[in-house]
């Protein structure tokens, strides 16, 4: 799941002033990818990457999330940003697939620091997210924007899913965008990239 397209990446980096941000985009159209990590467990979420008669956003394929949890709040890691300094900001968006409006399953877009580029369990505490759970009337995109504070280098962005066993969402055409003088530590791998000077 790792490293695809660093390499390419690197070198665009390179090229780029210090002012420019950096975009990433995946859409689960290679059949195969699902997620960098689960959490708590590595079956608190069922994850596949799906075809109809599955719901799809763009394309044919879409990654379908079954939460497989008895309780608490699991978790599916999508981007993994490190390089960040205070005052960074770091937006991601995707859209998600809900039909049951004002009930579960549902799933919000959230984040949590970790500044341990070498670990992708590490955990530095709650970057919170967007509370809105969608209308639940099918597709709809949810992004939130986090503002780098306090010192954090790291941030995971998750998709977090409730809230029983066998609630199931799917999920669609991810756009994460950093500051140019940041890096996509790990990303489910690199579909498009894209560098827009602010
Ligand atoms: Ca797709
Ligand atoms: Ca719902």
């Amino acid at each position: 799941m790792r490293g695809i397209g660093l390499m390419t990446l690197a070198l665009v980096v390179a090229a780029v002033p210090a002012a420019a941000q950096q975009t990433q985009t995946f859409d689960w159209e290679d059949g195969t990818t699902t997620v960098l990590y689960t959490y708590p467990d590595a079956d608190s979420i069922l994850s596949s990457n799906v075809g109809a008669p599955d719901p799809v956003n763009g394309g044919s394929r879409s990654l379908r999330l079954e939460d497989n949890a008895a309780s608490g709040t699991p978790q599916v890691y999508i981007a993994w940003i490190s390089g960040l300094t205070d005052g960074d900001q770091v937006t991601a968006s995707f859209w998600r697939y809900d039909d049951t409006p004002g009930a579960a399953p549902s799933c919000r877009i959230w984040g949590h620091w970790n500044d341990d580029p070498g670990d992708i369990a590490g955990y530095d505490g709650s970057a919170g997210g967007n509370s809105d759970y969608g209308q639940g009337l099918g597709w709809d995109q949810t992004s939130h924007t986090w503002t780098v504070a306090d010192g954090h280098t790291g941030l995971v962005i998750e998709v977090r899913t409730y809230s029983s066993d066998g609630d199931t969402v799917w999920i669609d055409d991810l756009e994460v965008t950093i500051p140019g003088t940041a890096t996509f530590q790990d990303i489910v791998p690199v579909e498009l990239v894209t560098f827009t000077a602010e």
